[in-house]
């Protein structure tokens, strides 16, 4: 499957399916630079374009692994704020937090019975985190995380999905369970869904390590960049990041074996909205003492606004949970009558007369 590009309202890959765009974050720490340039950025710039944009706060995918309760509703109303901030509007875009929509719960339980533990278990993510540990005692929402995003995007019908690119292979997985259903209930009722994998840092890398993914969850605080950052923290950061003695080149193939300064380069286009090859062109033949604080400079120059409206929206979390409350209203309204034709179709009586 090749990536979609961003939808617009008259071209898209579904035939009899309208254009919708969903995607989701989970409230599971504070948001990082990666989040950003791989999703929120993104999210925002197909708000607006003439398709409807459903943007989520996963919060039941961030119990998979511990959450103390507390800090769960911090980090859900700071991802709200975080939104917010970076320029989702809701009278544009559809904010909510998932667990306040119970129809994707009763649709993953659905795709639970739908989706087969083989794909489950093929899963990168799911290798990658319980890697080293023990598998048995993870938990099960953690190995049936890919069936419950299959539900957040279906019961919407979305037809496009925003994501970085560690997120493709759960994409996929969500078109294999929607074939399946729809070839177990010989119906035409789910779509099929595109990853749109767009932009400069698709997969932005961490700081200390430049093959590892950049992680809200890294329990190195130097290796990411938090939105929550302040422009000393931002520069003191990138001015430590591992990088090596060499100086940039003319072409990014030449970077190839270079993950860190590679990954530098990345978040700089992505930043400035160059192409790589347009970053090579002004900084070939220098080293990173050169580049390191012309990055700082454009990373706090691009966050810092980010980071202040996002403290300043926290400062009212009752706004903040009244807008996401109205978004899950509109949420609903949306996919309750999809769910209600999902169990229709599985065969179950939902009259209560
Ligand atoms: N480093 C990254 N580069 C590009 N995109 C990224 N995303 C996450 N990290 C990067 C994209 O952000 C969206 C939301 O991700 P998520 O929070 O639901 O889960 P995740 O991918 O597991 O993100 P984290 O930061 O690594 O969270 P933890 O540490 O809790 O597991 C997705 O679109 C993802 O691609």
């Amino acid at each position: 499957m090749t990536d979609a590009k961003a939808p617009t309202a008259t071209a898209d890959a579904n035939p009899g399916f309208t254009p919708r765009v969903f995607s989701g974050i989970q409230p599971s720490g504070g948001l990082t630079l990666g989040n950003y340039l791989g999703a929120i950025k993104r999210f925002v710039e197909m708000q607006g374009q003439g398709v409807e944009t459903i943007y989520c706060m996963v919060d039941m995918h961030a119990i998979t692994v511990w959450q103390d309760p507390e800090a769960l509703r911090r980090q859900t109303r700071e991802l709200a704020a975080g939104y917010l901030a970076a320029g989702l509007d809701p009278t544009k875009s559809i904010l909510f937090n998932q667990s306040q929509v119970s129809a994707h719960a009763e649709l993953g339980w659905i795709f639970n019975c739908v989706a087969r533990m083989g794909w489950m278990n093929r899963m990168t993510q799911w290798k990658d985190k319980t890697s080293g540990k023990d598998a048995e005692k993870a938990s099960l929402g953690l190995f049936a995380y890919p069936s419950l995003m299959a539900a957040d995007i279906l019961v919407y019908h979305a037809t496009h999905v925003p994501v970085g690119e560690d997120q493709k292979q759960h994409v996929e997985l969500t078109r294999d369970i929607a074939a399946k259903f729809n070839h177990d209930f010989k119906v035409d009722f789910f779509p099929m869904t595109n990853p749109v994998i767009e932009g400069a840092a698709t997969r932005v890398m961490s700081l200390r390590d430049g093959t590892k993914k950049m992680s809200k969850s890294d329990p190195s605080d130097a290796a990411r960049i938090n939105l929550t950052d302040d422009a000393d923290a931002i520069s003191k950061k990138i001015k430590k990041a591992k990088t090596d003695a060499e100086p940039l080149p003319e072409s990014f193939e030449a970077l190839a074996d270079r993950p860190e300064a590679k990954n530098l380069v990345n978040i700089y286009a992505a930043l400035a909205g160059m192409t790589k090859e347009a970053v090579l062109a002004d900084f070939a033949g220098q080293g990173f003492g050169a580049f390191k604080p012309k990055l700082a400079d454009l990373a706090v120059a691009s966050l810092a606004p980010i980071s202040t409206e996002m403290s300043r929206l926290m400062q009212d979390p009752a706004e903040i949970d009244r807008i996401l409350g109205q978004g899950a209203d509109k949420a609903d309204a949306i996919a309750r009558p999809i769910l209600e034709k999902t169990y229709d179709i599985v065969g179950m009586i939902r009259s209560r007369r």
